[in-house]
């Protein structure tokens, strides 16, 4: 058996080779549709790029190294991702999800699966005995966001995991804000890890992908199954982009925890910041469990200013000049977001606020610049 790489060299070898054609160190972006038959059903493996594509093996096989998976399978996007994973149900069965989660992980459970019969129950889940009461003989799955998005709420995966198989259902978790590097859900009793690669796996805003890793032979099938039926797969370029940002996500990981510790502690201190969410902080309600389980305490944060007034947040955000104001996470620039007017809007106001997601809260993905200068931009924005 091959010797098991630590973390910081499978994401540059994990499931890696040299190509079989010309010996390439990077697999070769396989732009091709379809793939020669020598006679009909005889092939070398690949029949047709919806199915298969040997740029998109080289992914699946990364990510799943990463993880710690058996199997890895890629997607067109996050979204496309999830939509698969939800396709494993039938109207009648019933779903568990945390109640803070990314606006369009929402959006795609009460309007698209809602109308396909599924029912979806939104738990706070920091105390995970809260499930329970939701658990009955149609509950199929438990979908866990941790950190959540925005609100950085940590949830314990060994304890819902072990909810998830004293009840029969499947427990997935979108493993997106953590990333591998800082936390490997299988490992603690999950069944389906789900990454907007999207952010920090590709980790330089340059690509929209999805992936999902699995260890049950049965279930990477079943999933396989909807992924070839759907279609919903990424392109042989997105999917090499992905597998180059992987080779340093370790590097990237570790300065935006470095960064986001400096400044979650530059808020916090602030006296004109009223809150601070942001896992490292030792006030933070779930500190201890992500203390628990994760590496590190990661470069995304939320906090609302003093007075927590939609006017104060939107002059922050629009005077930050250093910090770029956009959607998404996860790249090695900075970005600032506002989450109940655009990541979050789709999600109704009442609903938001009751999991914090008011109309003050900033949400900041700190990259890997040096440090001061995004503490001095906050400090002008914040004056
Ligand atoms: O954008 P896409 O690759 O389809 O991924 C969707 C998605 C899934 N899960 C989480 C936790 C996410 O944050 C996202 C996308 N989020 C943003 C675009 C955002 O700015 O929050």
């Amino acid at each position: 058996m091959a010797k098991k790489l630590r973390f910081n060299s499978a994401t540059i070898h994990g499931g890696q080779q040299p190509d079989k054609a010309y010996g390439s160190v990077m697999p070769p972006i396989y732009q091709t549709s379809t793939y020669a038959q020598t006679t009909p059903g005889e092939h070398q493996g690949y029949e047709y790029s919806r199915t298969h594509n040997p740029t998109r093996t080289a992914l699946e096989r990364s990510i799943a190294s990463i993880e710690n998976a058996k199997h890895g399978l890629a997607f067109a996007s996050g979204m496309a991702a999830m939509d698969t994973v939800l396709k494993l149900f039938k109207p009648g069965d019933e779903i568990i999800s945390t109640d803070d989660l990314y606006g369009g992980s929402y959006r795609l459970m009460t309007q698209i699966f809602d109308k396909y019969g599924l029912k979806i129950h939104f738990v706070n889940m920091e105390k995970p005995d809260t499930v329970t009461q939701f658990l009955n003989d149609k509950t199929r799955l438990i979908w866990v966001e941790t950190p959540t998005n925005p609100m950085m709420k940590v949830v314990d995966i060994q304890a819902i995991a072990a909810l998830g198989k004293a009840h029969n259902a499947l427990v997935a978790v979108d493993n997106t804000f953590a990333s591998p590097y800082l936390q490997q859900p299988l490992d603690l009793g999950a069944d389906i890890v789900l990454h907007s690669a999207t952010k920090y796996l590709a980790g330089h805003s340059d690509t929209v992908l999805g992936l999902l890793v699995v260890n049950d032979d049965a279930l990477q099938e079943k999933l396989a199954f909807i992924q070839n039926s759907g279609g919903g797969v990424p392109g042989p370029m997105d999917c090499f982009l992905t597998l180059r940002g992987i080779k340093t996500l370790h590097l990237r990981m570790q300065r935006h925890c470095e960064n986001g510790a400096a400044v979650a502690i530059y808020l916090q201190h602030h006296p004109k910041i009223e809150k601070v969410y942001w896992p490292g902080l030792v006030d933070h309600p779930n500190h201890e469990v992500a203390k628990k389980q994760m590496n590190a305490f990661g470069g995304m944060l939320s906090f609302v200013p003093r007075g927590g007034d939609l006017q104060t947040s939107m002059s922050i955000v629009e005077n930050l000049k250093l910090f770029i104001l956009a959607e998404s996470l996860g790249g090695v620039e900075s970005l600032a977001g506002h989450p109940a007017s655009m990541t979050h809007a789709s999600i109704p106001k009442a609903v938001r606020e009751k999991s914090g997601v008011v109309d003050g809260l900033i949400r900041l993905s700190v990259g890997i610049e040096d440090v001061q200068d995004l503490i001095e931009d906050l400090d002008q924005a914040i004056a």
